[in-house]
């Protein structure tokens, strides 16, 4: 059995204010070259990581645009919500979401904590779960997200999240996951991530696999970004597990169409975000992720005046006014 993996598309109608080039066409070209590797390597199954979409609410035109490509995948593809798929970060919203909209047609075919997938080729049976992004991922027991704690009855399991697994700690407080920490009996034969734009390749210790080829992207500049080229892993599984690194031969270098010139703010702003999330959630248990019932609620809880509730809400509002017009963090 086979299988393609892929991660981080981050698919938009729009070109980064830090890339040179056309994004979209360039993101076209990638994923068409993605699907020719597919259908080359005759894989049973396309993989994604997550953040398929840069958004959850991008524009139709937009998802109509890139639909074909992903309608007429080689091989099914089944992939875990990213941050970027589902509202204010909350895997629930994925039903309001494009890509949740790309499940229910069943393009993409979405992966859920406890909902094994099997895959049955060529004698070989695989068990295939998935992890979506979540507020506490890489703060929480790492065995909950990259160790399903499912009975095995496959001869292969692999399992997909998206999470920010490195094979080095990251600096700014940004919650992360050492991939040496994930190895051992009860992690599945093969774990693959997404999240984490670098990647840090294909990882092997006694028989099992960690792999990150790192995003299709490159939607920020950071240097370490400039200098990497993105690439897929095809999986191929039988008597043993074998993973190789394809890069793809469309990708220009970084320095033709990233531009240094903005300096890298995603990195930061992820990191407030996910603290301020952290916080709210601290303060009450919230169904909702509509941001102005959060600071209503929050407001009431802790008997903020009004006229600092409603301050809030203003600025909330302008930035929401500027979020829609594409002003938003990549
Ligand atoms: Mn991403």
């Amino acid at each position: 059995m086979k299988l393609l993996f892929v991660t981080d598309t981050h698919i938009r109608g729009t070109t980064p204010r830090n890339r040179r080039d056309n994004f979209p066409e360039t993101l076209k070209a990638k994923l068409a070259e993605v699907m020719e590797i597919a259908a080359a390597h005759r894989v049973d199954a396309i993989l994604h990581g997550g953040d398929v979409f840069d958004r959850p609410d991008l524009a139709p035109a937009v998802v109509r645009s890139f639909a074909a490509v992903l309608r007429d995948a080689p091989a099914p593809i089944y992939a875990v919500a990213g941050n970027h798929d589902v509202y204010g970060h909350n895997p629930e919203t994925v039903g309001r979401t494009m890509l949740g909209l790309l499940d229910a047609f069943g393009t993409v075919r979405l992966l859920h904590p406890g909902e094994p997938v099997r895959l049955d080729v060529g004698g070989i049976t695989v068990q295939l779960t998935g992890q979506p992004f979540h507020y506490d991922i890489d703060r929480r027991d790492a065995a909950l997200d990259y160790r399903p704690p499912l009975p095995r009855n496959a001869d292969v399991t692999v399992h997909l999240a998206h999470g920010m697994v490195t094979d080095k700690p990251l600096p700014g407080g940004v919650p992360y996951t050492l991939l040496d920490t994930l190895w051992g009996p009860d992690a599945p034969d093969v774990l693959l991530t997404g999240h984490y734009h670098a990647g840090f390749g294909a990882r092997k210790r006694e028989g099992k696999w960690i792999v990150n080829p790192g995003a299709l992207s490159r939607v920020n500049n950071q240097l370490a970004e400039v200098r990497r080229m993105p690439q897929v892993a095809v999986l191929t599984l039988g008597a043993g597990i074998d993973v190789e690194l394809i890069p793809l031969s469309c990708a220009r270098p970084g320095e033709e169409v990233l531009d240094r010139h903005y300096v890298e703010q995603a990195a930061y702003r992820e990191e407030k975000l996910n603290r301020f999330v952290q916080q709210v959630r601290e303060a009450a248990d919230f169904q909702t992720l509509e941001l102005a019932q959060i600071l209503d609620r929050l407001a009431g809880l802790t008997q903020v005046p009004d006229a600092v509730r409603e301050e809030a809400l203003r600025r909330l509002a302008a930035a929401q006014e500027r979020l829609a017009k594409g002003e938003h963090a990549p």
